[in-house]
């Protein structure tokens, strides 16, 4: 099997995983549950849920356990997508080639699916407890999974990006940005995927590390996708970030350079990876793979 039919093929059973977790569209919040589940199947490449799958099985993870986590930080990035799609953030019509949440649903419901999902998550993840009762890790990936996601992680980093919005910002800044926003929900898909396998303390530091580069050279590829493509071809809300004269890795550094940085901050990430005894030959190329993405 090549590469992208294994890509293809673990996609799916990841999202199999997902759509198990997903609420029952029942009872008077029944268009809540709906609005949620809208934003969930609407497509989306699964990639924060298969990395986490992967490095659990790295670490020789082969349980059920991991499962809730990779629905729940599923639904943690789809709650960013919808809520960054809103009026007040990016004004986006389309996400993942369909009308926004907002678009649909309005906006009011759209904060709610949002949070809805925000929360829903924990309470997904939390079902890890009935399935392993007594596993030690559990406690640790919900620590890890509610810190990246938070205040000094994701939403801290998204914070500080809608206050940079116009004015000028440093590669400093640029970078605190990138390695919150997009690097710390990798991380966290990585780092709970290791903690569930039992790696050692030591493994999930390199495992962070990893996820950290991988994490800003997914951004910066975002950047450049952002003003190589159209809308079209991505599905997506490209050409946002021109739109909105936001300061990206491609305003600061140039196309050229972001291109090459992307393929430089990748590559320090496979070799980190190779540091460790564990080998995934498949994590390997799903890193490299993200360098060379058109969506
Ligand atoms: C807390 C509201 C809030 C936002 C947090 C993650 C984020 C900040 C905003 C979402 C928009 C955005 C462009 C984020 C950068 C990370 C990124 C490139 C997201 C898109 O991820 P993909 O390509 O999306 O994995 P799919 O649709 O494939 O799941």
């Amino acid at each position: 099997m090549t590469f992208k039919e294994e890509l293809a093929k673990r996609s799916e059973e990841v999202q199999a995983v997902v759509y198990a977790y997903l609420p029952a569209e029942e009872g008077f919040q029944k268009t809540l549950l709906e609005a949620m589940n809208y934003s969930m199947t609407a497509g989306g490449k699964r990639l924060r849920p298969l990395l986490m799958q992967e490095t659990y099985r790295l670490f020789g993870g082969n349980g059920k356990v991991v499962e809730p986590f990779m629905a729940a930080i599923e639904m943690i990035h789809t709650h960013s997508l919808v809520h960054d799609d809103l009026p007040a953030m990016d004004n986006d019509e389309y996400r993942r080639g369909k009308k926004t949440t907002h678009v649909v649903y309005g906006e009011a419901m759209a904060i709610l699916a949002g949070d809805g999902l925000l929360n829903y998550a924990y309470e997904t993840a939390c079902r890890a407890f009935a399935l392993e009762p007594g596993n030690p890790h559990i406690g640790e990936a919900m620590t890890v999974l509610t810190t990246k996601t938070g205040v000094y992680g994701m939403l801290g980093g998204q914070a500080v990006d809608v206050q940079s919005v116009g004015g000028t910002l440093s590669r400093e800044k640029l970078d605190f940005i990138y390695r919150l926003k997009t690097s710390a929900l990798i991380e966290c898909s990585m780092m709970t995927g290791a903690i569930l396998a039992g790696a050692s303390e030591e493994e999930i530091r390199t495992i962070g590390q990893v996820a950290s580069d991988v994490g800003l050279a997914f951004q910066i590829q975002d950047d450049i996708l952002d003003v190589t493509s159209t809308s079209q071809e991505l599905g997506k809300p490209t050409g946002s970030d021109e739109r909105n004269h936001k300061t990206t890795y491609v305003t600061v550094e140039g196309l050229d350079k972001a291109k090459a940085d992307v393929a430089a901050v990748s590559e320090r990430a496979v070799c980190t990876l190779a540091r460790l005894p564990q080998k995934n030959e498949f994590l390997k190329e799903l890193i490299g793979a993200l360098v060379t993405r058109r969506n």
